[in-house]
């Protein structure tokens, strides 16, 4: 079974989409795919979970740190590059990939061959590249890296060099902080220095220090680097790097081989620049004394866990096999599993864009993800949401209204990122004035849900009591303070706001939005009694002054308008007067593009006027609310949105995977299953909004890969007590299998063609009810259950 993603030959066209697509992380760093020898230009960057920085009155977006793993190699004097052998020989971008293999005479270095892999099961990015230089020796670069899981100061590299003749080697490698950045530059006080022997102890280490410019925060990039066939070397600096330089003669078929430890250390806690310095030379150090297969084995200890608590298997389709464990790869590297101050942005940690920003795509396309496999996880992604509450109360007063309105594009102080004037129009280059900002209030409903989730899921109510139950009730308070009661239809309204289609802005009572508001109304309620039990002083605190009391957000649950299916067509309608928009195709609207990139929605946008939708609204809702509508109802509603719905963002096509197999039609969703889990191996996803970049990877849709797989096509949904499954496989799979944890138990369940069967190990602390199609049974600890 695979567990290799692979790529041959070079392509300069494709040095961005493999950023992403090779990125390895750990959570608290990112390194995106790039080759060693790449800098600003290929988009090399190394991303801190949680460090921001904004200069002037640009816009505020993650730190890119120094990269550490900036090295070039020259052969007798000349470079080898995977560019220069291209580059020397025509001058041409393309030319690359066209020339690998072949002999050309006037080249001084010919790339022979090149492959990019990731191993997925132990998080390992390596490249090989081989060159034929001028005095017709073969030589051959292997770089192999990992961010470690073990220490997540670290990143690891180890360089080979290998030659087919005897020749002069020279390996500069070091510490580069020139950096690609887009709304920078951040770092600003660049220092390099040398702690150890110049030129002499093994363990010399090299470090390159700054600071952000808006924070004043410290950030010190250190490397310790050892040749073990020795050699001489010295250190180069410059304004903005330091490296060495390794003399080296190699001999034919003696590989040179060249280990790296680089630690990332930045102030995110208050610690001095001389603190931050010290600790990223001290791990730098002493990771280079470990030597690279501890560190290796280390960090593969920790993947085994990850895979054994998450990994699927599919039968019957390799395709899908390979890419649903490639989406769940880019999960784990992005999951702070040993933080509860970061969540995870949009673009996990692939780069700055949409600022290094976290949406509602956590809450609702993320979370579920790790709910099952590691509810530890999911914990620390909504205690993140408690800890930014003060960031969006200040945003509820800011437009004035009570307690809590969570940032549409949410940082490390939950103040919001997003800016009145999203997207610029490619036609005159203008900023546009969007409304995400301002009217997407659904946010803190999808906040709150994802609170209610973790609770409900794990039966544990100390998040609630941890300040969850403070987070949903400012947000009940928020909603209350922005809903409008409709005296004549006695009745409370959500008016102008902005849905999950965001290309019809400002409209009244989105049905998803309503029923959303609805559920944090409820959550609040709920979750503000078990505060009552488990701290009454607090329940007290909350209430005391508040002009908002829980009698009011319960009336206002209660006569709170949510869109209902019609009698007749069983459609709901997306807001008000949807249908009165101009009923268009979407190659009708595509037909009327006149820039590739033009953004359809805002004042002017094509979409705007038309029932053309950007991404799942009404289908997202019968996804969650799967109990409130009979599957007549959800098969009329996905029938008539799907051909209306661009799938403009990438959140979108899960969920019509998602409702396709709830209704009994799984190779209507496959799919759009394939579409959302190939995301990120493919690059097919939209590059541009107006003039704005907006690739990186996309955490969102990894999140529906695995939703479409288990909650969809296997059928599986727990409510903390009970598990269902209503399995509905695609024509192409044979079977599902995978573990969960549910109820503080694992499980390890197959659905096949043939029957369900549940393993419960032994060590399981209860057993646990299941409804399997319309039997019930009790999985108890040690035992397998099969139903035919
Ligand atoms: O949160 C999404 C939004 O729904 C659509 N635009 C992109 C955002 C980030 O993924």
């Amino acid at each position: 079974m695979s567990w290799i993603i692979r790529e041959s030959g070079f392509d300069p066209e494709r040095i961005a989409h493999h950023g992403n697509k090779f990125m390895i992380g750990n959570g608290v760093l990112g390194y995106r795919g790039t080759l060693e020898e790449f800098g600003k230009k290929e988009l090399t960057a190394t991303i801190v979970a949680g460090l921001y920085d904004q200069v002037g009155g640009k816009w505020r977006e993650p730190v890119n740190a120094p990269n550490g793993l900036d090295t070039k190699v020259y052969w007798n004097g000349t470079r080898l590059s995977v560019f220069e052998a291209g580059n020397v020989a025509a001058g041409d971008k393309a030319v690359n990939s066209v020339n690998v293999g072949r002999e050309l005479d006037h080249i001084r270095v010919e790339l022979v061959s090149h492959e990019q892999s990731l191993d997925l099961r132990q998080a390992v990015h390596r490249r090989r590249s081989v060159f034929r230089t001028a005095d017709g020796a073969e030589v051959a670069i292997t770089a192999e890296r990992f961010c470690s899981a073990a220490r997540t100061e670290l990143i690891v590299c180890r360089f080979t060099v290998e030659s087919s003749r005897d020749g002069e080697l020279t390996i500069v490698t070091g510490i580069n902080g020139d950096v690609w950045d887009i709304n920078g530059p951040h770092l600003v006080r660049m220092e390099s220095d040398v702690d150890g022997a110049e030129g002499g102890a093994a363990w010399e280490v090299v470090s390159l220090s700054a600071s952000t410019q808006e924070l004043g925060l410290p950030i010190t990039v250190s490397e310790a680097a050892e040749v073990a066939s020795g050699g001489e070397h010295e250190v180069l600096r410059e304004e903005l790097s330091v490296r060495r330089r390794f003399h080296l003669y190699c001999r034919a078929g003696e590989p040179v081989v060249l280990v790296k430890t680089v630690a990332v250390a930045a102030g995110l806690e208050g610690e001095t620049a001389d603190e931050v310095r010290a600790a990223a030379i001290q791990w730098a150090r002493e990771a280079g004394q470990l030597g690279y297969d501890q560190l290796l084995s280390e960090h593969a200890e920790y993947w085994e866990r990850k895979w054994s608590a998450s990994d699927i298997l599919v039968e019957g389709d390799e395709e899908a096999q390979l890419a649903l464990r490639y989406s769940m790869y880019q999960l784990h590297i992005i999951a702070p599993d040993r933080s509860e101050k970061v969540s995870i942005p949009a673009r996990g940690l692939s780069g700055q864009v949409y600022k290094g920003a976290v949406f509602w795509d956590t809450e609702m396309f993320m979370l579920p993800f790790f709910l099952y496999t590691q509810p530890e996880v999911a914990r620390n992604l909504m205690m993140y949401r408690v800890h930014t509450l003060a960031g969006a109360k200040r945003k509820a007063a800011e437009y004035g209204y009570e307690g809590a309105f969570y940032a549409w594009e949410s940082q490390e102080t939950g103040d919001d990122a997003c800016t009145l004037f999203n997207v610029n129009d490619v036609f005159t280059g203008r900023p546009m004035r969007t409304y995400f900002r301002d009217k997407q209030v659904h946010i803190s409903a999808d906040v709150a849900y994802g609170i209610w989730q973790v609770y409900a899921f794990t039966g544990d109510d100390r998040l609630l009591l941890d300040g969850g139950a403070e987070v949903a009730w400012e947000c009940a308070k928020f909603f209350y303070s922005y809903g409008y009661f409709n005296p004549r239809k006695q009745r409370y309204e959500i008016l102008d706001v902005t849905g999950p289609d965001e290309y019809h802005e400002r409209v009244n009572n989105n049905a998803f939005t309503n029923r959303m508001v609805k559920e944090c109304l409820r959550i609040a309620l709920d979750a503000m009694e078990i505060l009552k039990r488990g701290n009454v002083e607090r329940y007290e605190q909350l209430l005391a002054d508040s002009p908002i009391q829980p009698e009011h957000i319960r009336d206002m649950y209660e006569r709170l308008y949510v869109p209902e299916p019609d009698a007749q067509s069983r459609l709901i309608e997306q807001f008000d007067r949807y249908y009165t928009l101009e009923d268009v195709t979407l190659p009708q609207l595509k037909s009327l593009m006149l820039h590739p990139h033009e953004y359809l929605g805002g004042g002017n946008g094509l979409a705007t006027t038309t029932q053309i939708l950007k991404q799942a609204d009404v289908v997202l809702m019968l996804h969650l609310f799967k109990d409130d509508y009979n599957s007549a109802v959800k098969q009329a509603n996905w029938a008539y949105y799907e051909p209306r719905t661009e799938h403009g963002s990438s959140l979108s096509a899960c969920i019509y995977a998602l409702v396709a197999a709830d209704t009994g039609s799984p190779d209507w969703g496959y799919p759009y299953f394939m579409r959302t889990a190939t995301i990120d191996l493919t690059g097919d996803s939209k590059q541009y909004v107006g003039d704005l970049y907006i690739g990186g990877t996309h955490p969102a849709a990894n999140g529906g890969a695995w939703m479409a797989a288990v909650l969809g096509f296997a059928g599986l949904r727990y409510d903390g007590d009970k598990a269902v499954l209503r399995p509905a496989l695609p024509s192409a799979w044979q079977a599902i299998e995978f573990p969960v944890r549910l109820g503080g138990g694992s499980y390890r369940i197959r659905v096949s063609r043939e029957g369900v069967t549940i393993t419960a190990p032994r060590d399981n602390p209860a057993a646990l009810r299941f409804i399997v199609g319309d039997r019930e049974l009790t999985v108890a600890p040690g035992h397998e259950v099969h139903i035919a």
